[in-house]
């Protein structure tokens, strides 16, 4: 039988398991790369771990979420990191450098090799065939380390693409028409392998804002196959050597198939407040935009923002809109500069911005109240954008740049004909991505060799191995789809505390029910309740982290997202799946304990584990999880877990010399 791309990958990086849908198979991860609001934790874990240096091919730490640094501590956090890339030997990007994702896809993404970063949308290089996926901050420390990353094989489903894009359609609206179809949960423990003719017709960076934005469909990763256009892209970034062509065999299996007629796509947009709220923008033209924004890891590349600058070039943005571009990297803010498109665009009324992720996650351009913001981002979770109850809509630059120009939803299609001579842009890559370097500091040049741990830098909190009985009061009674926004909000006043956890558990889904860490103390333990998709969005291992602090044991859950899931295991908290009957029946309040021995069912390998509520009745919550999270569960997380295993020569991680 022939392979799938995916396959390919996953077996030339295979060191343990069987390749087979559903098994639990470790891969040998070569790059990895870090950022500015998980990678204080990353590091931490692995100086705790007693690791000493990076064993991957390529480790780069980014600093890029919280770059206006309006604390002091946000400028510790970026001293420690840069302290911890010298001592390490990671790559360092400093602030304003540039996304994550986007620094990393021009200097280090290449086709063929396997990446593990602490951010949701590290698939981003699956667009030029990296398989590329999103962890919490200890599974990116660990593979550092030099060990396996385990993972349980997803499904591979064939997305077709067949056709081309019409005019003002995007690549934008190719994820976004996924999004409409298969919904926030629809990828959870898939893999998107895209296929089919229309692939040549889309540029490696266009396919690199689906691959990035399949992180909103649950997936764990999305993925092309390499073609002349990937080898292109390559050579204009001056790294054309690490070109490898990665095709699926023309009898290779998925276990599903879906088709998207590119022709047949027209521009879309996904209304607040779900990146799965999606309808063709004319079902919304008309309603008035206060504030336009490109940028994002999505769509704040220079191919990106280039389409933005001509259809605003020689215009005027409407009045009532304030629009700001924040590319996604420094490289194409300079690029974009010596080309004289930022005069061109301030000139058109755009504030142009720092290469942040800023106003993603709320720091910067709050929208105002009761406004509508227009983003060309990948999420747009309520009060994400800094206030609780905003409208922001996600689109494409284009879709974005003609409500800058209308002051309203318009599709673009509507606005060229209104206007008579605006052309789409299409998409057009420069002859050479030269940009400078200078924000890019090697191993070899690194200034640091030693941790600088400014105030609000803690230890990282452990928890004891789990015990025979798990009982306690249902804290919190939640409903579907909550994100990892409403556990540990990013927003500017809380993400400072990233690297304090004993402060930052004081936020803990506060955006759910504001007594809830207070009250989660003082009770001394608990379970938290919720519907399907639990903790869907980041890779922020802080939205287990907390709970853990606060004494949180379990999580009975109709379902969970896949990262997040996988924190909770680290950090030794119970993740136990529930049937909708119990989960309409038990209330908040409610006692709930488990009757089995938990302890012994973890160890054990018992599925299912009988819950009893306030004494009064009892169901059956199931616990899926392999031999090895069973026994990272039972150690009270993987830090202890693997310091354990360190000490007994067992994970192919490198500890430290004594
Ligand atoms: C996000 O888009 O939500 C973030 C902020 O980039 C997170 C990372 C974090 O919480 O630090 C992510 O996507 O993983
Ligand atoms: Fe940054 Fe937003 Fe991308 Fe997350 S989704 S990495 S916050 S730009």
């Amino acid at each position: 039988m022939g392979h799938t791309v995916t396959e390919k990958i996953l077996e030339d990086h295979l060191v343990e398991g069987t390749l087979e849908t559903g098994e639990e198979i470790g891969i040998e991860i070569d790059q990895v790369l870090t950022q500015d609001t998980t990678g204080t934790m990353v590091w931490l874990q692995f100086e705790a771990m007693d690791l000493d240096e990076v064993q991957t091919e390529v480790a780069a730490q980014y600093c890029d979420h919280q770059t206006y640094q309006f604390d002091f501590k946000n400028t510790d956090d970026h001293r420690f990191l840069r302290s911890a890339a010298g001592t390490f030997g990671a790559h360092f990007s400093r602030p304003g450098n540039g996304i994550c994702h986007n620094v990393h896809r021009e200097n280090f993404a290449a086709p063929g090799k396997t990446l593990l970063g602490s951010d949701s949308h590290t698939p981003t290089p699956g667009g030029i065939g990296q398989l590329a996926i999103g962890a919490g901050g200890i599974d990116v420390s660990v593979a550092m380390g030099g060990a396996p990353y385990y993972i349980e094989v997803p499904e591979i489903v064939e997305v077709r693409l067949e056709g081309e894009l019409p005019a003002w359609a995007t690549a934008k609206d190719v994820i976004l028409e996924m999004l409409r179809r298969l919904t926030v949960k629809g990828g959870v423990g898939k893999i998107f392998e895209y296929t089919g003719p229309g692939v040549e017709s889309l540029t490696a960076p266009e396919r690199m804002t689906i691959t990035n934005m399949g992180t909103e469909l649950g997936a764990t990763t999305s993925i092309f196959p390499t073609d002349e256009r990937t080898e292109d892209y390559l050579e204009r970034l001056g790294r054309g050597d690490v070109y490898e062509e990665i095709q699926p065999d023309p009898d290779a299996e998925y276990d599903d198939q879906l088709v998207v007629d590119l022709s047949e796509l027209e521009p879309l947009i996904a209304e607040p407040s779900m990146p799965d709220n999606v309808v063709p923008v004319r079902e919304v033209a008309g309603v008035a935009v206060d504030q336009v924004i490109v940028g994002s890891c999505t769509n704040g590349a220079y191919e990106d923002v280039l389409p933005a600058a001509k259809m605003l070039e020689g215009r005027e943005v409407d009045p009532t809109t304030e629009t700001i571009v924040a590319p996604g990297s420094k490289q194409a803010s300079e690029m974009l500069a010596r080309e004289g498109w930022v005069a061109e665009m301030m000139a058109a009324g755009v504030n142009f911005s720092e290469a942040t992720c800023g106003a993603c996650i709320g720091i910067g351009h709050v929208p105002g109240s009761d406004t509508v913001s227009l983003r060309t981002f990948n999420r747009n979770f309520e009060g994400r954008s800094g206030i609780e109850e905003d409208n922001v809509y996600l689109c494409s630059p284009e879709v974005a740049a003609a409500a800058a120009l209308a002051g309203e939803i318009v599709d673009p299609r509507d606005l060229a004909e209104e206007l008579g001579d605006l052309e789409d842009p299409g998409i057009e890559l420069p002859e050479e991505y030269d940009g400078s370097k200078t924000d890019l500091i090697s191993p070899d040049e690194a200034p640091d060799d030693s941790l600088i741990k400014g105030p609000n830098i803690g230890d990282v909190p452990l928890k004891g191995e789990i015990g025979d009985e798990l009982s306690g009061e249902a804290l919190l009674k939640m409903g579907d789809n909550i994100t990892t926004d409403h556990i540990v909000p990013a927003s500017q006043d809380i993400l400072m505390y990233r690297s304090n956890v004993p402060k930052l558990s004081e936020f803990t889904l506060s955006r759910v029910d504001d007594t809830f860490a207070e009250r989660a103390l003082a009770a001394d333990g608990g379970v938290l309740v919720a519907g399907e998709n639990y903790g869907q969005g980041s890779s922020r291992e802080h939205a287990a982290l907390c709970p853990m602090y606060l004494g949180i044991e379990a999580v009975l859950a109709q379902s969970f997202a896949r990262i997040h899931r996988a924190n909770l295991f680290n950090f030794g908290l119970v993740p136990l799946t529930i049937d909708e009957d119990s989960y309409e029946r038990i209330g908040q309040g409610d006692d709930v304990e488990i009757v089995d021995d938990v302890r012994e069912g973890v160890l054990g390998g018992a599925e299912e584990f009988t819950v009893r509520v306030n004494d009064e009745w009892e169901f059956t919550a199931e616990l899926d999880a392999s031999e090895r999270e069973r026994a990272i569960l039972a150690a009270g997380g993987k830090l202890s877990w693997t310091k354990a295993q360190v000490e007994d020569g067992d994970t192919g991680a490198t500890p430290a010399d004594d």
